[in-house]
């Protein structure tokens, strides 16, 4: 096989301050609200893929984390066909070249589908992959936002926010970069694993059934991101932290208040979880300022975000207050295939 006949590519996680929760369109995966998103360094969180392809194929296949699984699922088939559609549109590559078949091997080094973007990312690095594979010119961010919601906020460093959008195509409905990773280098993440374990109800399912069932959820997409997700965008501007982490935490609340509303209900968060919530929020009563923000995605794992100074001080009071705990890192900020995985 020709070296030009594979590509890898390594896609930061991206962790939400404002979050994602609920499509107005399951197939085109078109969100209800506009979200906003850190996207982390890679040296400690990503996923790396690797595809290629060739005649000698017979099918095609995808291994995840060395395990080879069915190449069978929609959105992955989709994403395949939206791409090769693409090549044959724009001539990037031989007519003979599109009935090839994929290889594609894509590892995390971070637990997957534990709520930590597992998913974004793995998409991030299997679009911007293939589409470097077949030569097509296009915006990587609408075709990883077909394979999962979130993967397009992660083919941007820094802060990034994707919009809903309007059109019924999706054709706007991408995400774009607020500032750039050297911004506010002061800007850390440090990431707490309460569980690794496989969440109940996906995303996905679990989005789907807000959207069904839970009041809390419309008057969230109507009322409180559009304001939401205007002022962290400033904050973020004019580097306000307390700003920042008064909305991380409210919409972090309101994102799992909204769970509870769906019914059945979707629990993500733990004891372990509501417990560092009480401690983060005792740490800034007792400096009298906002020094820490808290979020949780859809599992228990929690996100701080914090500046570099209050680093060492809360990884401090962690260690005491979990002292069993190794489970901890911190991270900055990152861009698009900044390092090594
Ligand atoms: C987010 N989450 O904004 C929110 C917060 C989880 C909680 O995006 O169905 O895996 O593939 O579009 O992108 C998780 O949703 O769901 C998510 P799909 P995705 O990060």
């Amino acid at each position: 096989m020709d070296e030009m006949d594979r590509v890898t590519v390594i896609a930061p996680v991206n962790i939400a301050v404002i979050k994602y929760w609920g499509k107005r369109d399951e197939k085109l995966i078109l969100p209800i609200n506009d979200s906003v998103s850190v996207t982390l360094d890679t040296s400690i969180m990503c996923a790396k893929t690797s595809v290629c392809f060739g005649p000698e194929f017979t099918e095609n296949e995808i291994w995840l984390n060395g395990v080879k699984t069915s190449f069978s699922n929609p959105r992955l088939v989709n994403v395949l066909d939206k791409i090769k559609n693409i090549a044959a549109t724009q001539r990037s590559v031989d007519n003979a070249v599109l009935s090839w078949k994929v290889r594609v091997c894509s590892e995390n080094n971070f637990p997957t589908a534990a709520g930590l973007a597992s998913s974004a990312a793995g998409y991030a690095c299997l679009v911007t992959a293939l589409a470097k594979l077949y030569k097509i010119k296009t915006d990587v961010s609408v075709l990883a936002r077909i394979g999962s919601g979130s993967a397009c906020r992660s083919v941007f460093g820094g802060f990034v926010r994707w919009h809903a959008g309007v059109n019924a195509d999706g054709s706007d409905s991408i995400a774009t970069q607020i500032a750039d990773s050297t911004h506010w280098p002061e800007m850390k993440a440090l990431i707490l694993v309460v569980s690794d374990i496989k969440k109940h109800t996906s995303s996905t399912v679990g989005m789907m059934n807000s959207v069904n069932t839970s009041d809390l959820l419309k008057y969230r997409a109507k009322y409180t991101v559009p304001r939401r997700t205007e002022e962290i965008s400033e904050a973020i501007l004019k580097k306000d932290f307390a700003k920042f982490a008064e909305l991380t935490m409210k919409d972090s609340n309101q994102f799992h208040a909204v769970c509870l509303d769906t019914y059945p209900p979707c629990v993500y968060m733990t004891d372990v979880s509501h417990k560092i919530v009480e401690i983060i929020h005792a740490y800034n009563d007792m400096c009298g300022e906002l020094k820490v923000a808290y979020t949780f995605d859809a599992g228990p794992n929690a996100c701080l975000y914090l500046l570099d100074k209050e680093v060492p001080t809360l990884l401090k009071l962690i260690k005491y207050l979990f002292p069993t705990s190794n489970l901890d890192f911190v991270i900055g900020l990152g861009d698009v295939d900044g390092g090594d995985c």
